[in-house]
């Protein structure tokens, strides 16, 4: 069982996580940390069992039921301006891709596909999804959402073509309050390289390495229509280097495009 005791016995972090609100259910602990934000300390982590309308980006579903998922949502309050809050969703990306690497089998292949799914053996076991509040052009507060799978043992079948969990991949269960605790280490020490600069110079390069679809062909699906590129890595600043068919080099921006493999998900 997930219960706040486990998880605040278990927290090593000083300040992600440093305050644990655990729920048994919720509609979605993105919306319940926005809603708690204004009065919550910075580093509040939101933990639910399951969520009745978990959701995914640009209205999409996240699928979160009980007992076998994380669904968690960060709290933090750093009044970054609103332009560098889409970074934290790659630090979070990986943030969680080194906590699966410290729980999966070492042989088990842990990447990530721009800018925020968490991909093992090139199914979905992880997306992320932040959310801001504004004042003017800063940030009162930031809502990092992470959603894993760990424990399910199957998915229904419209997503059973992009989905899987730990289990699935691992062949045995999991205790989601390790990989929570795992996951607020590797972003509190991510996220202290990302304020530094502001920026991803001093992450790039691990992320890079990680990338699923690095230098492969992918289609860029924009509002005003779709093309196919070849993806050539993350810049410092979030964005996905592509080089177009007619050769010109061109950075996408997450929010405004998704990526996708020519052949399927990745
Ligand atoms: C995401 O969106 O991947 C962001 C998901 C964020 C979920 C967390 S859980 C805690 C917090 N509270 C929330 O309410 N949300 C956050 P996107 O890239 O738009 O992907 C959504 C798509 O992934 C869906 O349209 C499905 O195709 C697929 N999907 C839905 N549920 C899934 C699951 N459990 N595992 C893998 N894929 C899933």
């Amino acid at each position: 069982m997930l219960s706040e005791e486990n998880i605040r016995s278990k927290m090593k972090t000083a300040r992600c996580g440093s305050n644990v609100v655990y729920l048994y259910e919720t509609g979605s602990t993105n919306d319940y940390a926005k809603s708690i934000a204004h009065e919550a300390q910075d580093g509040t982590l939101v933990v639910a069992d399951c969520q009745v309308s978990g959701k995914g980006r640009l209205g999409r579903n996240w699928n979160s039921p009980h007992g076998v998922g994380i669904f968690m949502s960060l709290i933090l309050k750093d009044g970054l301006k609103a332009d560098k809050a889409p970074m934290i969703t790659i630090v979070a990306a990986m943030a969680v891709m080194k906590a699966l690497d410290r729980q999966c089998d070492n042989s088990t292949d842990v990447s990530i596909k721009w800018p925020n799914d968490i991909v093992i053996n090139g199914k979905k076991v992880c997306g992320i999804l932040t959310e801001m509040k504004t004042v003017g052009d800063s940030s009162q507060y930031v809502v990092v959402g992470i959603g894993i799978n760990v424990n399910n043992e199957s998915f229904a079948d419209d997503i059973s073509r992009v989905a899987t969990s730990m289990y699935i991949e691992e062949g045995k269960r999991f205790d989601r309050s390790d990989i929570v605790c795992d996951v607020m280490e590797e972003f509190e020490k991510y996220y202290g390289m990302f304020l530094e600069n502001e920026n991803l110079s001093s992450i790039k390069e691990e992320y890079n390495s990680r990338l699923v679809n690095m230098n492969n062909e992918v289609e860029i699906i924009r509002q005003d229509g779709n093309y196919r590129a070849q993806s050539l890595g993350m810049d410092e600043d979030g964005g996905l280097i592509v080089r177009r068919q007619d050769g010109s080099l061109e950075t996408v921006v997450s929010g405004e495009v998704s990526v996708r493999g020519v052949y399927g998900y990745v």
